[in-house]
């Protein structure tokens, strides 16, 4: 068995990792690790399905995820990317505090993801300025390239 503590330093230096969060001081970045879930997913597991209310925001640490969302004139949700380690997404939900904007599946089994509620994630988010404003102007790009493709 695995100590805690070594999980806690593998987290962390994963969480150092990722490019949204490289510039977290210390005892934050540490703070998110004691807060953090994992949920495993198999291939085609729905990880967040459009329309339903969310409060985590994920991190995938292993596998692929497959973005897709709704569109008008057609019958199936279309895709629109995929999201690999180190990437994350369902911030959008929490931060316009809106249902969920698109589907997240997972592509592969045993697809691992970090989650992080929603109050650690204002901790991270709403603490650190820079983090929160690069954030909020992601999210109004999705919601402009969202309208470009007719999203529903
Ligand atoms: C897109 N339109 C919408 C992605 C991940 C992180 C960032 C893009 Cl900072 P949510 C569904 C999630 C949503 C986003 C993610 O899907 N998403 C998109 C789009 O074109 N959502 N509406 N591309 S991947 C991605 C930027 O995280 O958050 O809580 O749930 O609405």
């Amino acid at each position: 068995m695995r100590s805690t503590q070594a999980r806690h330093e593998e987290y962390f230096s994963f969480l150092r990792s990722v490019s949204l969060l490289k510039d977290l001081p210390e005892e934050k970045l540490a703070k998110i690790v004691d807060c953090l879930e994992i949920d495993y997913f198999n291939k085609g597991e729905y990880i967040i399905r459009e329309g339903e209310e969310g409060n985590t925001f994920f991190i995938i640490a292993k596998g692929e995820v497959l973005v897709t969302q709704s569109t008008e004139g057609y019958s199936e949700p279309q895709e629109i990317k995929i999201l690999g380690v180190g990437d994350y997404f369902g911030e959008k939900a929490l931060i316009s505090e809106d249902v969920r904007s698109a589907n997240i599946v997972a592509m592969e089994n045993d697809t691992q993801c970090l989650v992080v509620d929603r109050d650690n994630f204002n901790q991270m988010v709403g603490t650190y300025e820079e983090l929160q404003a690069y954030l909020q102007e992601y999210v109004e790009q999705l919601s402009i390239s969202d309208e470009r493709r007719n999203a529903v």
